[in-house]
């Protein structure tokens, strides 16, 4: 078993019911071991769209890192995400962070990924969760407790409220 961490963002819908079951359909192929609250986040890249709300998780997995890529774009394709602007509105993205031992700069796997450490979206739950997890060598806290400007607010009173279903 390999140690993931993946983002999970989504600002179309019901943005927790879709994070909810991405979490619930990733579970056919990761153990989750830690999630991280849920983050009500202002859009990065593209403005003008609605705020997002993201969360980390992390788990362990089986797969490949190039299967586990194709496991969560099939989540997100089951999920009828259709892709319009880049880093415009969408139902669910499901973004490997990090794999364990593992990096790659392929355009189509990019991991670590390569954006994570300027993104509060995704370092405020990372440090959450993984505090003193390293990333060339400074801890994600320290990371996250530099970044400025992006908003990230914690959603209170959201908590992952798993369907009956993902264990039938
Ligand atoms: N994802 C993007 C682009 N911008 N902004 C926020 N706040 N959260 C996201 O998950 C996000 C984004 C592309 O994947
Ligand atoms: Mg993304
Ligand atoms: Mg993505």
């Amino acid at each position: 078993m390999k140690k993931i961490y993946l983002g999970l963002g989504s600002n179309l819908g019901d943005k927790k019911k879709n994070l909810d079951e991405a979490l619930g359909r990733l579970q056919k192929q990761v153990k989750l071991l830690k999630l991280s609250s849920y983050y009500r986040t202002e859009p990065v890249g593209y403005k003008d769209q609605d705020w997002f709300l993201n969360l980390v998780a992390e788990g362990a997995t089986e797969l490949s890192p190039e299967a586990l890529l194709a496991f969560c774009q099939g989540i997100e394709r089951d999920m009828k995400r259709i892709k319009t602007v880049r880093f415009g509105p969408r139902v669910i993205d499901v973004d490997i962070l990090l794999y364990e031992g593992f990096s790659s700069s392929e355009p189509e796997l990019t991991v670590p990924h390569p954006r994570m450490k300027e993104r509060a979206f995704v370092m405020a739950p990372l440090a959450e969760i993984a505090p003193n997890l390293l990333l060339d060598g400074q801890t994600a806290s320290e990371i996250a407790a530099k970044l400025r400007g992006e908003r990230v607010e914690l959603a209170e009173g959201l908590a992952y409220e798993p369907d009956q279903r993902d264990f039938a």
